[in-house]
């Protein structure tokens, strides 16, 4: 099982990195690991599973965050978060966005990220995303709210992008052109 240990922080050069493709059908270690990024964030939720393995909760974590870099994450929305979504993604995309932008309005938060950087992360609102699962079948779907902000998260990991090079440095809480503010973790 993934523990805080196994997850690379700010300054590693993996977390700069572009992560590679993902062939298939996929190799018992591709499978492997994309189930335990799975396991560690519905592990990261649970109360008695932070206390006892001391896990920093997430939503999302990708490949290059324990140090692998390939073209995988995994997010996980329990009932409590208002959504249900588990799912993983190997070699996502996005094809298709809104023009309308949201960022949380407490920021963003990554588990490969000790200190707390205040800022307005601007993401896409909606996003229409493909991705394949462990099976190799391709599937796609429309998110908005953490959800979407989350996909965008994890899929700047896969391309050596950090959530606070998105941040203005200026003024980090710059009001956002034709933006919407998520407030709770749920979204909306
Ligand atoms: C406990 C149990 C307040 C501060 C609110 C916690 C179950 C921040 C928000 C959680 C913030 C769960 C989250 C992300 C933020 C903040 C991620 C709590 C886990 C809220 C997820 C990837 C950015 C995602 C909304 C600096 C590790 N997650 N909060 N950002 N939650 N969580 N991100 N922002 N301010 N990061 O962090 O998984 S996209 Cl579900
Ligand atoms: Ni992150």
């Amino acid at each position: 099982m993934i523990l805080m240990k196994d997850i690379i922080r700010e300054g590693h050069p993996t977390l700069r990195a572009k992560s590679k493709e993902v062939q298939f059908p996929l190799s018992e270690e591709d499978r492997k690991l994309s189930e335990d990024l799975l396991e560690y964030v519905i592990n990261s939720q649970n109360d008695e599973m932070i206390e006892k393995y001391d896990l920093r909760p997430g939503v999302g974590i990708a490949a290059p965050q324990v140090n692998v870099p390939k073209r995988i994450f995994a997010l996980h929305f329990d009932e409590n978060s208002g959504e249900n979504l588990s799912l993983i993604a190997i070699n996502p995309k996005i094809v298709s966005h809104s023009v309308e932008k949201a960022y949380l309005s407490a920021g963003e938060g990554c588990l490969s990220v000790d200190r707390p950087i205040p800022g307005y992360v601007p993401r896409y609102a909606r996003v229409t995303v493909k991705a394949f699962d462990i099976e190799g079948k391709e599937y796609k779907m429309r998110l908005k709210g953490l959800p979407a902000i989350a996909f965008q998260h994890e899929l700047d990991h896969l391309n050596g992008i950090m959530f606070f090079d998105h941040i203005n440095p200026k003024n980090p809480f710059a009001e956002i052109d034709n933006a919407i503010a998520i407030d709770r973790a749920s979204g909306e």
